[in-house]
């Protein structure tokens, strides 16, 4: 369990003062100066040994992306682009550290930025964190005014922009390419990928994208020592982290923990429990709404992390966990979750586009028990045929919690068509 001096975010719950001078206090902004000095590799290689992986669903490791990027200019800037564009559901942490902790983000953006050789920073905020911006923005305007970014950033010779950019409320503009597009001022559509965004982003530039935690982290790491981040959690698995915990808990909350204990533990330590008890707990949506659904007979031993998250045919994702307790129909949870991927979709390619709409409709029918039980294999069938032949995620991330449901719940799915075939059932399920 993390100790309280463990912490990077000291002030998650806006408990104190969010300004320069209040953020002073807490030691971000120590010795920044000292740390652009000893290079862009030093910063680099001092982050790959932490082994920070990504905050913001992917887990991609965060010092090897940085060193993606190119050593020398061929004339082009560079960018860095920070992905505050959180809307994943039930994913609220990036939203604290804008709300309460925003030093940590605006120093983050000039150590990150150093690294890469970035010429300015974009942050791209969701449109409906309107205060979250203020704060945010405020805390720019500070830095600015005291000479930590700007021109001659830190007194280090080094000169560095940072721009707030808000979105407008599109899912899609979460995904880095979609993302990038938009701040072009173009529709948020993804595009393909290779080039990924290091060779050809911004602007043709060379840009790269992350999220806002796996930026907010780094001043830290890089003062307390890659070895101090490494400690915490498995190997690959290492850090602190902030995570959620929504639904049925007697407390849902936004916290630091670090990574790798039970998802047990998680829930009773943070969340107070299930409601109603342990015995209670149906199942988990462990990190985002792609990453499929673990019943509780998954759960007993299960390790809240990147590497069990897989190797359970699930994933960690953002690390912001829903908990359902026995009161839940999962059926009709998931096909919630496939209604919400089909209005995101941005519809440009087929697979995504059309699979979306056909995968609902037919989840539409489980939930009634209006159904076939062959329409299941049906089903699964589809989602195999978006999973992996779409240009961004996003259809994978329809298609999973669906093989999630099915590999889990498909007992619960074949009763409630049964019952309904055989008049068991008749004031039936309702999809609204
Ligand atoms: C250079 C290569 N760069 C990968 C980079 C790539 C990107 C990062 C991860 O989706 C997931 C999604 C959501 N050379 C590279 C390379 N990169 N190979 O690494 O890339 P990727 O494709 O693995 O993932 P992604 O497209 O970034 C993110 C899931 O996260 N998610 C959360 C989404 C929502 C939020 C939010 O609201 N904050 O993040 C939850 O599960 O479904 O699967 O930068 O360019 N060879
Ligand atoms: Fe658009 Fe869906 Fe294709 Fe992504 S997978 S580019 S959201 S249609």
């Amino acid at each position: 369990m993390l100790k309280d001096q463990d912490r990077i975010f000291t002030n998650l719950y806006g408990m104190n003062d969010r300004s320069l001078a209040g953020a002073q206090k807490r030691g971000h902004w120590d010795g920044t100066a000292g740390i652009l000095a000893n290079g862009r590799d030093w910063i680099i290689e001092q982050v790959k040994a932490s082994g920070l992986r990504g905050r913001g669903g992917a887990g991609f490791p965060t010092g090897l992306k940085w060193s993606f990027m190119p050593k020398e200019s061929d004339g082009r800037p560079a960018y860095l682009v920070i992905n505050a564009d959180e809307s994943e559901p039930a994913t609220c942490k990036d939203r604290e550290i804008m709300r309460h902790d925003p030093h940590t983000l605006v120093e983050g953006a000039l150590i990150a930025g150093f690294a890469m050789g970035a010429v300015a920073a974009y942050i791209y905020i969701r449109g409906e964190y309107i205060r979250e911006k203020e704060a945010l923005q405020a805390a720019i305007d500070e830095a600015y005014e005291a000479g930590l970014i700007g021109r001659n950033a830190c007194k280090s010779g080094y000169d560095f922009d940072i721009y707030l950019h808000h979105g407008a409320g599109a899912y899609i503009c979460g995904e880095e390419t979609a993302l990038i597009e938009s701040l072009e001022g173009k529709k948020g559509m993804p595009r393909m990928k290779p080039p990924f965004p290091a060779g050809a982003g911004l602007y043709g530039c060379p840009t790269t994208v992350n999220n806002v935690e796996s930026i907010a982290v780094v001043p830290t790491i890089l003062r307390r020592g890659p070895e101090w981040f490494a400690s915490f959690g498995r190997p690959n698995n290492a850090g602190t982290k902030l995570m959620a915990l929504t639904g049925h808990v007697n407390t849902p909350c936004v916290f630091e923990e670090e990574m790798s204990l039970s998802v047990r533990e998680i829930i009773e330590k943070h969340g107070g429990g299930i409601r109603g008890g342990w015995d209670n707990l149906k199942a988990i949506i462990p990190g985002g709404a792609s990453c499929p659904v673990l019943p509780k007979s998954a759960l007993e031993d299960a390790i809240f992390d990147f590497d069990w998250m897989r190797e359970n045919k699930s994933s960690f994702g953002t690390g912001c966990m829903i908990v359902m307790d026995n009161s839940v129909d999962v059926v009709k949870a998931i096909w919630r979750l496939s209604s919400f991927f089909k209005h995101e979709s941005c519809g440009q390619c087929t697979p995504c586009r059309e699979g979306t709409g056909w995968m609902m409709r037919v989840m539409e029918r489980l939930v009634t028990g209006d159904a076939e039980i062959e329409e299941i294999d049906m089903l699964l069938d589809v989602t195999k045929q978006v999973e992996g032949h779409t240009i961004c995620a996003l259809g994978d991330a329809a298609a999973w919690p669906i093989q999630g449901l099915i590999r889990h719940f498909r007992d619960e799915i074949e009763d409630r068509i049964k019952a309904k075939q055989t008049g068991r059932v008749t004031a039936a399920y309702a999809a609204e």
